[in-house]
């Protein structure tokens, strides 16, 4: 079976990409719920209700395993599905365990002690559902990890970067950092909670400067899925990849063909 990557539109390209380079094996269903993108600015009942819908179609393609390539559904749904009782033999991951393991050093389902983490002070920069749901921050909490979290919500930014317009989009960037680091002046690591946010790792790093460690999780994904996998060989599989949509495929396809500058064929969900 092929594994599932769901994402809101085409920022968990990025996700799907890293993975793909990582574990070049596998095949992946990407769905796109770009009918009902972005979720960045919808509730958290209703980013839950999409998120399950989307997952069920993923499952029904035969995904057993399916990542939720999304913070804002990931921060919104992943817990709830998780808690709510998944049926037998499926799975759903999200993107914030493995930032979190970033910080931490630890792996997925890995239950040894938390190690003492060296940063103490974290920015996070993530879209407005993701920074109201207080997701990242309940995580670490869970796993007792004393750092402080201050977060900065990045309204625009996706949607400029989507728009193609990367002047706005660096201009958001650099505004977003400047209000962080009235918050929070010296944050020793920066965490982008956000899909599309790799796309201006370089924007963040020169606006916080060279000494803060930024994580951007395409990579860490890419990474925690391979341990993953080589824990749960059970969940790896062939089966026909796609790409999947709610919206219209064509403009859909020729968005993802622009985001990530290469040929990409959607298909109706
Ligand atoms: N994929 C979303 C995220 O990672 O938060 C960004 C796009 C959106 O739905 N706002």
């Amino acid at each position: 079976m092929a594994i599932g990557v769901f994402d809101s539109g085409l920022g968990g390209l990025t996700v799907l990409d890293a993975v793909q380079k990582r574990l070049p094996e596998i095949d992946f269903i990407y769905f796109a719920d770009s009918a009902h993108a972005p979720y960045g600015v919808r509730d958290a009942d209703d980013i839950c209700a999409l998120t399950r819908v989307a997952v069920e179609r993923l499952w029904q393609a035969g995904c057993d395993l399916v990542i939720l390539a999304c913070n804002t559904a990931s921060a919104a749904a992943l817990r709830r599905m998780q808690e709510g009782g998944l049926p037998p033999g499926k799975r759903v991951l999200g993107v914030f365990v493995p930032l979190i393991e970033a910080l931490t050093e630890r792996q997925w389902g890995d239950n040894s002690p938390p190690r003492e983490v060296e940063v103490k002070h974290v920015a996070l920069f993530a879209t407005p559902a993701t920074v109201a749901s207080r997701a990242f921050q309940r995580e670490l909490a869970f796993r007792a990890i004393g750092v402080d979290v201050e977060a900065q919500a990045c309204g625009g930014v996706v949607d400029a970067i989507e728009d193609g317009d990367m002047i706005l989009a660096e201009a958001l960037v650099r505004s977003h950092v400047d209000a962080l680091k009235r918050k929070m002046p010296n944050p020793e690591a920066a965490v982008l909670g956000c899909t599309h946010y790799p796309l201006m790792q370089d924007v963040f790093q020169a606006a916080l400067g060279a000494h803060v460690k930024v994580y951007s999780q395409a990579n860490l994904v890419a990474s925690s899925l391979a341990d993953y996998l080589t824990r749960h060989p059970d969940m790896l599989g062939s089966g026909a990849p796609g790409y999947l949509t709610t919206g219209d495929p064509r403009r859909v396809s020729d968005g993802a063909t622009r985001f990530l500058r290469r040929q990409i064929q959607f298909e109706a969900a």
